[in-house]
């Protein structure tokens, strides 16, 4: 490889690193589509600054689509971090499908950008 070629590389991967730094945006995480489901799906909404309904409900161990709708003008998210799944950032307007597998226990879920914008995963005896 020549000089050129890894100053390049190295400039590339800078810039990934930089951007992967920016605070204004939030990686998706797990099974995460853009768009409305193609299936039943729990309909979240994302609205400033609170999730509706707040409470999403499934049997424990089984999978769980939810379809998030910004409705807000802000961006958010949805982002259950015990299980490490994130819609990525929302802007308003878009949606995201989401699919995960309802835990063992009560979860909380957040939206990252606003303290306070919460909700619960809320299993159900099988
Ligand atoms: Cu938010």
């Amino acid at each position: 490889m020549g000089m050129r070629k890894s100053i390049a590389a190295a400039a590339l991967a800078l810039g990934a690193a930089l951007l992967g730094a920016c605070g204004g945006e939030v990686a998706a995480s797990g099974n995460v589509t853009r768009g409305a489901a193609s299936e039943d799906a729990v309909k979240l909404v994302a609205r400033d600054n609170e999730f509706d309904p707040v409470k999403i409900t499934g049997r424990a161990g089984e999978e769980v689509t939810v379809e998030v709708t910004n409705e807000g003008d802000a961006p958010h998210n949805f982002v259950v971090e015990e299980i490490d799944v994130s819609s990525g950032t929302l802007e308003s307007d878009e949606i995201a499908t989401v699919k995960f597998v309802m835990p063992d226990s009560s979860t909380e879920f957040v939206c990252t950008f606003h303290g306070g914008m919460t909700g619960e995963l809320v299993p159900e005896e099988a």
